[in-house]
Formats: structure tokens, C-alpha cells, sequence
């Protein structure tokens, strides 16, 4: 899913080389296809043809990628097997857009029935607050890059030293599932604490602070002009917020080449929007960190750029294994659960730092899709996958 530092840093990427602001080109159809190479060769040749790598790893058995038409040519020329995962993803992102035209016009009841821009969900935390003041209140953690204001919510009963659980969405511009489905679990967080024992007892013990717009800048520019956007709008190339933290910072899984898609940024840190989230998990007595991305339905736990076991591993695992069974539960859909090194390595992860500089029990985890329509996943997905968030976020509370 991250970009191709390889093939980015060879200019062999179309997609990634035109400048960000100018739409793609017209001419070239991009499609989503999933590959299992079967052999190292082949790996190699499917990912110097890609334009963009949506799985989750460039290691795996199965690569999934997007390619131009020369290059699905190529890869049937070299006699090698390809499932279409979607024939046109700028069709598919043309088709939400029209559809999130429409949906704005007919203004449907449901919140969640539909993808919510920046200013929108920004403005539900407000809503939440208006909703229950005695339990919620919100903060401005930071501002971004271009000066949109990030902010959270702290949803507590308990008083101002309770160990906080911090969940954020949006670090990556692209994965807006990921948005939804932190504003869904406040809203939810908010809304059961009355009627559902099991809420109430979390937030009697527990501060949970939900920040769904980690990236606004990078989350407009998604939603105004490049649907696949992923990093920052730091200068006209962006920064990749999770490989700017400081553990690991610099290592692999991470470039120091500004076009690529895991750019980590000049210095650890070098980012606001990093700098924000930073703050205040090391403000508040942080004993959980829960960072939600797409796709893949995963949970991953530490470390991510060492293959060196973390030390709570046991506890991290049987965490994580409470979580995908919780979830499971809801609409048995199945995440797996494994150490984010094992996926593949990535230095300056949130998910390392929230660990080793807070030592808080930190998770990625990876929401819908397994695969096919990757990051655009149509809406009626919003609320199950926020089920299954939502089953996530109180088995782990529950177990601290
Ligand atoms: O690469 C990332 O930042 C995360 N995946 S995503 O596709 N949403 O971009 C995962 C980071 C977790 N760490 C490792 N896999 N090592
Ligand atoms: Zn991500």
C-alpha cells in the first residue's frame, strides 16, 4: 500500500513523477491488479512496472498494484497471471465523487451513511460536544502545514490524570475510512455512555482522545484533486506522517527521496501534523495507541522497524488477539494479527514511538477492505467496519 521508494527513486514511476497538482493524464488508465509472483525475477518485474503498490508489502506472496496499459501489455507479453482488482480506479474515484455530489444535494439523515469532508467532521466533534458537555470536550492539538487546525476530542467521566487510550484516523490522506471510523467510535463513545454498562465503566477509568484528521491538508487535497494522495502538503511533494516519527527514523521502509511515497521528511519530526499527535500522547499518561489506517484488515503491534522482538510482545499479542476475535464477532470478518516487522519494516512509524518513547500499548490497524476496491470503499461499508472498530477499541480498554 505504501508508495515504491525503488521505482520512484529510478523514475520509473509515471504516476508519481507528474507534478501533484496537475490531474493524471487523461491518456493513461490506470488499473488495480493483484499478482502472485512465482519468482523473484517476476516480483521484480511486475514492481518496475508498477506506477503505485497498494499491498501491503512489496515482499509478500500476493502484490497488488496499479499499472498503465503498456504495462498490463507488458505483464501479459511476459506470460504472467494477473487478477483485475478494478479495470479504471480513476473511474472508480470519478464514480464517488459523483455520487458525493449527489449525496450532498439529497443531504441523506444518517452521519454516517456517507464520507464526510474536512470541515464536516471537524465539525461533528463539535456536535459531540454540544451533545454530552459533561463528558466531551475538544482541543486543537496543532495546525498543519498549510494552517487547517487539527483537533481532538477527549471523551472521559473520570478526572484529568485517567490514563489515556488515543485513537487518530487519518495519517494518510487517502485511507478515508480511516476518518470515518475514529469520528464513529466518538460518536458511539459519546452517545452509549448512558445506556451501555460496558462504556461506562471504560470511561469512568479511562480518557479515550479521538483525533480522526491527523493530515486536513493532505485529507482536502484527497477529496479536492488527487483521490490517491497519501503524505503531507509540505512543498508541491508531501511528507509521509508515518515515517516522520523518531523511533527508527531514517531506517528501512523509509526514503530520504522527496517523490517517493514514504518520504520521512528531513528530520525526524520536521512535520506539524506529527508534531501534534506527538504532543499530546506525550502530554497525557498515554497507556494505549491506537493509529487506524486502510487497507488490508490487520492488526499490527511492535516493532516496525526492527525485526528485534518488543519486549511486551506477549502482552501486545494477547491485546491484538482480544481485538481481531472482538472483531470477528461483529460481522466475522476476519483481521490478522502479527508483529508490523513481519509485514514488512518501516523506521518512524507512530506505532513505534507510541511504544518506545511512551511505552504505550500501540496498534495499526489496517481497516476494510482485504482488497479489491482498496481505498475507495463504497459507503455502506462505513458503519459495519466502524462495528468492528468500535468491538476493537473496548476490548482493548477493557484490558489495560
Ligand atoms: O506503511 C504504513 O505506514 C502502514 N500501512 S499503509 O498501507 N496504511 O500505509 C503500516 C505501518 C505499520 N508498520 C509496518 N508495516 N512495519
Ligand atoms: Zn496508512
Amino acid at each position: 500500500m505504501w508508495g515504491l521508494v525503488a521505482l520512484v527513486s529510478l523514475g520509473l514511476s509515471t504516476m508519481l513523477l507528474r507534478p501533484p497538482h496537475e490531474p493524471p493524464a487523461v491518456s493513461a488508465v490506470r488499473a488495480a491488479v493483484r499478482i502472485e509472483p512465482r519468482s523473484e525475477a517476476e516480483r521484480q518485474q511486475v514492481l518496475a512496472l508498477a506506477v503505485d503498490l497498494w499491498s501491503d508489502s512489496d515482499r509478500g506472496p500476493r502484490l497488488d498494484v496499479v499499472l498503465e496499459p503498456s504495462g498490463l501489455d507488458a505483464l501479459t507479453a511476459a506470460g504472467i497471471a494477473y487478477e483485475v482488482l478494478s479495470p479504471d480506479i480513476d473511474a472508480d474515484a470519478a464514480a464517488e465523487r459523483a455520487r458525493l455530489e449527489q449525496a450532498e444535494a439529497a443531504r441523506p439523515g444518517n452521519w454516517f451513511a456517507e464520507y464526510r469532508d474536512y470541515e464536516t467532521v471537524d465539525a461533528h466533534l463539535d456536535t459531540l460536544v454540544a451533545r454530552r458537555p459533561d463528558l466531551a470536550r475538544v482541543e486543537t492539538l496543532g495546525t498543519s502545514v498549510m494552517g487547517r487546525r487539527i483537533r481532538a476530542l477527549r471523551i472521559s467521566a473520570a478526572g484529568a490524570e485517567a490514563p489515556a487510550i488515543v485513537v487518530n484516523g487519518g495519517q494518510h490522506a487517502r485511507e478515508w475510512i480511516s476518518v470515518m471510523v475514529s469520528t464513529c467510535v466518538a460518536d458511539r463513545l459519546v452517545t452509549d455512555y448512558d445506556a451501555d454498562p460496558r462504556v461506562h465503566a471504560v470511561l469512568d477509568r479511562h480518557a479515550v482522545w479521538v483525533a480522526p484528521v491527523i493530515n486536513p491538508d493532505g485529507y482536502v487535497f484527497s477529496w479536492e484533486s488527487d483521490r490517491y494522495w497519501r503524505k503531507n502538503r509540505r512543498g508541491s511533494y508531501g511528507v509521509d506522517l508515518n515515517r516522520n516519527w523518531s523511533v527508527g527514523f531514517g531506517g528501512r521502509g523509509s526514503s530520504s527521496n522527496r517523490r517517493s511515497q514514504i518520504f520521512r521528511g528531513p528530520h525526524a519530526f520536521s512535520e506539524p501534523e506529527t508534531q501534534a499527535l506527538r504532543d499530546l500522547l506525550m502530554r497525557e499518561p498515554s497507556v494505549a495507541h491506537i493509529d487506524f489506517h486502510s487497507f488490508g484488515q490487520l492488526i499490527l503491534y511492535p516493532w516496525s522497524h526492527t525485526k528485534k522482538v518488543a519486549p511486551d510482545r506477549d502482552k501486545l499479542a494477547a491485546l491484538g488477539d482480544a481485538m481481531a476475535s472482538a472483531i470477528y464477532d461483529v460481522h466475522r470478518q476476519p483481521y490478522r494479527l502479527m508483529p508490523a516487522q513481519d509485514l514488512y519494516m518501516a523506521g518512524g512509524t507512530a506505532l513505534d514511538w507510541s511504544y518506545g518513547e511512551r511505552g504505550a500499548m500501540g496498534f495499526t490497524i489496517e481497516l476494510r477492505p482485504k482488497g479489491g476496491s482498496g481505498f475507495v470503499l463504497p459507503p455502506d461499508q462505513i458503519v459495519p467496519t466502524c462495528d468492528e472498530a468500535y468491538a476493537a477499541v473496548l476490548a482493548l480498554a477493557e484490558r489495560l
